[in-house]
């Protein structure tokens, strides 16, 4: 991938735009102003990419209340955008995590609509458009991203025609009949409309959004495209561009001396158990955390797994604490857990571990490397890396992924133990499928897990999505080329889904 996107004094050819920097400013006990690196799919994914390409990243530094000025990172130019600490409970706990994001995934918990929310997403949004407009040199390429700022397209097209606007949405997008329960689904529609190319996770999120705008404006739909009348037409593209991680990275960071004494380290603190089993989540109700935690319980409970021989440990970083329901799943999955331990364990260590922090990076391999059974379980998720990630950095040929029908890996993570989260019997059984399963399956399984993700990295994922958008674009730094020239899927295959 060539470096594209340095900074220059007329401005950022290539710009990521996304609700948090990659870095968080922490003060620490002495006073000490620091940065560090900010837990979530997003960042991890798209920081090796802005470390290739150079450029600038526009977004919050994750305290309210505080103007902080641009500065250099890692090659890349940081452009922090100031949020009060009201805007940070309306527009990111309020519209983005109260409403969004749970009506985005299915509604599995009830999304809160509120006009005052609204308009402070609308002010956000606005802010971030301004401050693009204000680094993007012309012609630039600007990949906005994800659920937060699903405004910003339309309004940076109107400040700055010239751009090429690229958006990505991380998490699912709902079908029809759900999306349209929001009050400001106009608002939203028309502003992922101002892009040129806006990617899905899946082929379902990009036909589940042509089929809103078919139904639900006056713009005319094409295939794979809107064709957008205002302004000058423009046409908007469609697709689905399945996210993947840095898998070299991955697989060296378990493969590093450290990390290898790491995991023997882990495996003595847990008494050498002849079983791992390991789930690793940003806590939150969509993964399928106490569904999985009940599972494993009544599977130890049953007998079916020996705690004397089997650990389950349970990784959740804490996410999103303002916020009612993630405080409600923090209580219960303590609750659950205790419950489980009291009454089954012996005295030594308890049958699960449960560890409800954050970790290094490398601390994460050492644990993936250690894993005999890797349950990633989400009700719905728009892709889920944790999988992939486990995948690169297991080495040995016996591993063991459990993956849920309903996060976006399952698409192509097809040899996997699949599991519908929602049935309890159903997953214990794929759980003891997966323990019990005859060393050549499993390694059949394994190795054609492991292929696909080391094939599939980040990069390729970004260069598929910056080289469309240069193909879309109408930027002049961009050459346009016709839209016919480009394959219209680039996805696995051709299936449709009515789930995004
Ligand atoms: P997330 O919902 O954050 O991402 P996921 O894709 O699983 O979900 O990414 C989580 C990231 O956080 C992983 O990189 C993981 O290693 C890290 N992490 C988890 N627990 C951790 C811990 N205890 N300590 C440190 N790091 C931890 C959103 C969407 C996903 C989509 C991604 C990327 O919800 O569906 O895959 O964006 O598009």
């Amino acid at each position: 991938m060539e470096n594209t996107g340095p900074s220059t004094k007329q401005g950022a050819t290539f710009l990521v735009v996304a609700n948090r920097l990659p870095v968080d400013r922490i003060v620490r006990e002495d006073g000490k102003v620091d940065w560090q690196t900010a837990p979530g799919g997003l960042v991890t994914a798209l920081e090796p990419v802005m470390k290739q390409r150079g450029g600038a990243w526009v977004g919050w530094h994750g305290a309210p209340d505080e103007e902080v000025e641009a500065f250099e990172h890692d090659g890349y130019t940081v452009e922090p955008v100031p949020l009060s600490a009201e805007e940070v409970e309306e527009y990111y706990e309020g519209f983005s995590n109260a409403t969004l994001w749970p009506l985005y995934h299915d509604a599995v918990a009830f999304p809160e609509f509120h006009r005052e929310w609204f308009d402070a997403y609308e002010r956000v949004n606005q802010r971030f458009a301004e401050r693009a407009a204000e680094v993007a040199a012309d012609g630039a390429s600007v990949w906005v991203q994800d659920y937060q700022l699903q405004l910003v397209p339309r309004m940076l097209r109107e400040l700055r025609p010239d751009l090429n606007i690229g958006f990505f949405l991380h998490i699912p997008f709902p079908p029809m009949e759900l999306f349209q329960q929001l009050p400001w689904r106009r608002q939203i529609i028309e502003g992922l409309l101002g892009s040129d190319l806006v990617g899905f996770q899946m082929p379902g999120g990009a036909s589940n959004f042509l089929r809103l705008v078919r139904r639900r404006t006056e713009h005319k739909v094409d295939r794979d495209r809107a064709i957008v009348k205002r302004n000058g037409d423009h046409e908007c593209v469609a697709r689905a561009y399945p996210i993947s991680i840095d898998s070299k990275s991955f697989s060296d960071l378990a493969q590093a001396e450290e990390t290898k004494a790491e995991a023997q380290e882990l495996l003595e603190e847990l008494g050498h158990p002849s079983m791992i089993v390991l789930g690793v989540d940003r806590l939150d109700y969509t993964k399928g955390l106490r569904q999985r935690v009940r599972a494993m319980g009544e599977l130890f409970e049953e007998g079916k797994l020996d705690p004397n021989e089997v650990v389950f440990l349970q990784i959740a970083t804490p996410s999103r604490e303002r916020v009612e329901e993630y405080r409600r799943l923090r209580d219960d999955i303590d609750l659950l857990v205790g419950r489980i331990n009291s009454q089954i364990g012996g005295v030594g260590r308890p049958p699960i571990v449960y560890r409800h922090q954050s970790f290094p990076r490398a601390t994460l391999a050492a644990m993936y490397q250690l894993a005999d059974i890797m349950l990633v379980t989400p009700l719905r998720d728009g892709m889920n890396l944790v999988a992939k990630e486990y995948l690169a950095c297991h080495s040995g040929p016996d591993g063991a992924l459990v993956l849920s029908e309903f996060a976006g890996a399952a698409r192509e993570l097809r040899q996997a133990y699949m599991v519908n989260p929602y049935d309890l019997d159903g997953m214990k059984e794929a759980i003891m499928h997966a323990a019990t399963d005859p060393q050549r399956e499993k390694r059949r399984r394994f190795r054609a897990l492991k292929k696909q993700v080391a094939e599939n990295d980040i990069s390729k994922w970004a260069d598929r999505f910056l080289s469309d958008l240069d193909d879309h674009g109408k930027g002049p730094a961009r050459g346009k080329t016709s839209a016919d020239e480009t394959p219209s899927m680039h996805f696995v295959d051709g299936e449709q889904t009515s789930q995004g």
